[in-house]
């Protein structure tokens, strides 16, 4: 059996906690291989919304095991809120959740070392969640970081030391903070996870493969936030691409099989960093109303924009897409026209590859195409589709050369649309 990745194509929150919760029944095994806590993976069914940050989207559907990988960074006391919650809601997830020893731990003064390091920045921050993300995977890279396994034997040591260490770090900063109020609930955090199976992970998924499981592998955050191919150095400290998936669950990329690549029928950003069709106007603050485009981990207001198939063929070369899946067509459905950016136009030139920077004085190139101008959310099947989406997603698939597999036209598992 081959490992199916789900990616966002854009800058996160293109619904891959709803995507991947729908083909969940198709697989066996779901699991996150990078990011942490800063990834809001949004889920409704049955009338209920969930949002998970740290657990894989597959922890709804029964008989699933959810693993999250080496690769993810793990922060144990919003691990362990996430799940308070859901066994208040009656969900036991001790059962079909693993743990790999090798996922890296975010510490308090992981958290306090990013809000400090943002507030250094001043304007040219990087809107970080604040999470710890940043400070974690540095001391991954820097061979000083905690992980999993660690908890196992001698963790209120090792924690004392790396603390100590911070803290000389942090002596760089004008930041005052609160160590206790960063540290409560730490102790609590850890003796939760040692509740989960905790697994030698690339051994038991390669396992997996060979017992003829399958595997969806579910990317968070987006591929323009990745640390090499996103918009340096307003990106996340992760690899989001496909090839991440590799390296974050320790599959062989001969095991890949489909790379199923995610976006919104327009653009959103949350956090600092280049957006190139960005909206200012009442167009933008429209979709944003209606998409209800604000993040679900910070509750920041995202900035909206139109689609951007410059960075949307970049993202597909990257991630060798297989198969494209459209969400959010409903959002568009109050537009006359609907516009498309086809290439940047930067100091006279035209790019029609993404370029190395996206300068302050880049200026779209637009395409239009008619909108549907009628409400999708009720539609359930392709038939229904009005003429314009039709030429929409032919168009897409035509500039893109990937087919349009599903087409989402709202929140809820129904309105999904397999084409
Ligand atoms: P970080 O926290 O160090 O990874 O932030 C670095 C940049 O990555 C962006 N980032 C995100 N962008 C979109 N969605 C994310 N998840 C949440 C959501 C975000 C939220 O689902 O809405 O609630 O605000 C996410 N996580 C990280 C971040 O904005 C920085 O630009
Ligand atoms: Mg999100």
């Amino acid at each position: 059996m081959k490992v199916d990745v789900l990616l966002g194509l854009q800058w996160g929150d293109e619904g891959k906690g709803k995507v991947v919760d729908v083909l969940t029944p198709k697989y066996d095994v779901i699991t996150r291989f990078q990011g942490g806590p800063n990834a809001g993976h949004t889920l409704e069914f049955d009338n209920q919304k969930f949002v998970l940050h740290n657990i894989p989207s597959g922890i709804f559907r029964e008989g699933i095991i959810n693993v999250i990988g080496n690769g993810v960074v793990l922060d144990p006391v919003s691990f362990k809120k996430e799940i308070d919650g859901l066994s208040a809601k009656g969900f036991d997830l001790t059962k079909n959740l693993y743990i790999s020893k090798k996922a890296h731990l975010i510490l308090p003064t992981h958290r306090i070392l990013d809000a400090a390091s943002e507030a250094s920045k001043g304007d040219t921050k990087i809107g970080s969640t604040l999470k710890g993300i940043g400070p974690t995977y540095m001391d991954k890279t820097g061979r000083n970081g905690l992980r999993v396994g660690d908890i196992l034997h001698d963790f209120d040591k090792k924690y004392a030391a790396l603390k100590e260490k911070h803290i000389k770090l942090l002596e760089m900063y004008d930041f005052d903070y609160n160590i206790e109020e960063f540290e409560a609930g730490l102790m609590e955090g850890i003796e939760n996870i040692k509740k989960f199976k905790l697994i030698d992970s690339e051994h038991e998924l390669n396992g997996y493969i060979n017992e003829g499981k399958s595997i969806l592998a579910e990317g968070a955050q987006g591929t323009l936030l990745d640390i090499d191919f996103g918009s340096y150095p307003f990106v996340t400290s992760s690899n989001t691409v496909c090839a991440g998936a590799c390296t974050g669950m320790g599959i062989a990329p001969n095991k890949i099989g489909e790379v199923f690549g995610i976006f919104k029928a327009y653009c959103t950003r949350v956090g600092s960093g280049p957006f190139p069709t960005e909206l200012f106007d009442e167009v933008g603050e429209n979709l944003r109303k209606n998409g209800n485009e604000f993040g679900s981990t910070t509750g920041r207001p995202r900035r909206c924009g139109w689609l951007d198939l410059v960075a949307l063929k970049y993202s597909v070369m990257i991630n060798g897409v297989t198969k494209l899946i459209m969400m959010k067509g409903d959002v568009l459905s109050d537009l006359e026209t609907i516009k498309v950016a086809t290439a940047y136009k930067i100091d006279d030139e035209i790019f029609e590859e993404f370029p190395y920077e996206l300068p302050e004085n880049l200026e779209p190139v637009y395409t239009e195409l008619p909108g549907w101008k009628c409400d999708l959310t009720g539609v359930r099947s392709e038939n229904e589709f009005p003429e314009e989406l039709n030429l929409y997603i032919d168009y897409l698939e035509r500039e893109l050369g990937i087919p349009i597999s599903i087409v989402s036209v709202g929140p809820d598992r129904e309105q999904t649309i397999v084409r």
